[in-house]
């Protein structure tokens, strides 16, 4: 059967009024797909973005309102110089080509993460695509760049120590003001509803420790530059199949 015959059968599958709203990805296995074809680290990168862009297209061709790809972590910074170059290279490359069809799709793009280590060039190109999207009411693009859940969580006590002391709240914290300071929080985002991990790796690295707690979790053995619409229509159509119980018995 070919590709698109997959495509048609998976979406007759799929209730279409059902869409996972939050979509979260850790795209994983750039490097091992550029390793088993002899290629550079960077081509497998390469490559990745290309998958964004298909994933990207393809998600708001669905109806995921918001997808929120996993793009540098905190601990990225420990790769060699040369490869943090070329990935901080990539949101720019990716923003000259994709933004004009972004903006004309009604798609919004966010950013999570700490802005302070990521370089001038960098922080440019997110803001650039913040500004050009901010009137966008349809799929929320959300990147995560240098981010850490944990120090998503440490910055949010933080925050809310400071409100506590200038008196803005009081002591006793509820679940949903805590959330308010987080990144995802203060940006109204919904939590994922699907978390999908590529290249079989069963971990969450860190991302999105708080907002996960009740996402259903699809692992793929693909690596991310394989990753294609099929596999996405996979995990949701598998989305659709579990019961969600969020802790009820
Ligand atoms: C990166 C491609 C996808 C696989 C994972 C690692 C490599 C898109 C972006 C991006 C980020 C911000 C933005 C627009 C695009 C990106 C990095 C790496 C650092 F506003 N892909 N991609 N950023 N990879």
């Amino acid at each position: 059967m070919d590709s698109k015959a997959q495509e048609l059968e998976l979406l007759q599958k799929i209730d279409r009024s059902k869409i996972p709203a939050h979509v979260a990805i850790i795209m994983d296995g750039n490097g091992r797909w550029a390793r088993e074809r002899g290629l550079p680290r960077s081509a497998g990168h390469k490559q990745g973005v290309e998958t964004v862009r298909e994933i990207v297209r393809y998600s708001n061709y669905l109806g995921i309102k918001v997808l929120t790809l996993f793009a540098f972590s905190t601990e990225n910074w420990k790769r060699p110089p040369w490869e943090v170059n070329y990935l901080m290279s990539l949101p720019e490359q990716y923003l000259h080509s994709e933004l004009p069809e972004l903006v004309k799709n009604n798609v919004r793009v966010n950013f999570i993460g700490d802005r302070k280590r990521l370089p001038q060039q960098v922080c440019a190109a997110i803001d650039k695509g913040l500004q050009e999207t901010r009137n966008n009411s349809g799929m929320v693009l959300n990147f995560a760049l240098n981010y850490g859940a944990r120090a998503e969580i440490v910055q949010a006590a933080r925050l809310l120590a400071e409100d506590v002391r200038q008196g803005v709240i009081g002591t006793d914290i509820t679940e949903e003001q805590f959330s308010a300071y987080l990144y995802t929080g203060r940006l109204q985002l919904p939590d994922p509803d699907l978390l999908i991990r590529t290249s079989g790796e069963y971990r969450l690295s860190n991302f999105l420790l708080w907002q996960l707690a009740y996402s259903e979790l699809w692992f793929t053995r693909t690596y991310w530059p394989d990753f294609n619409r099929l596999h996405l229509l996979q995990a949701i159509y598998d989305f659709q199949q579990r019961e969600r119980r969020f802790g009820k018995s």
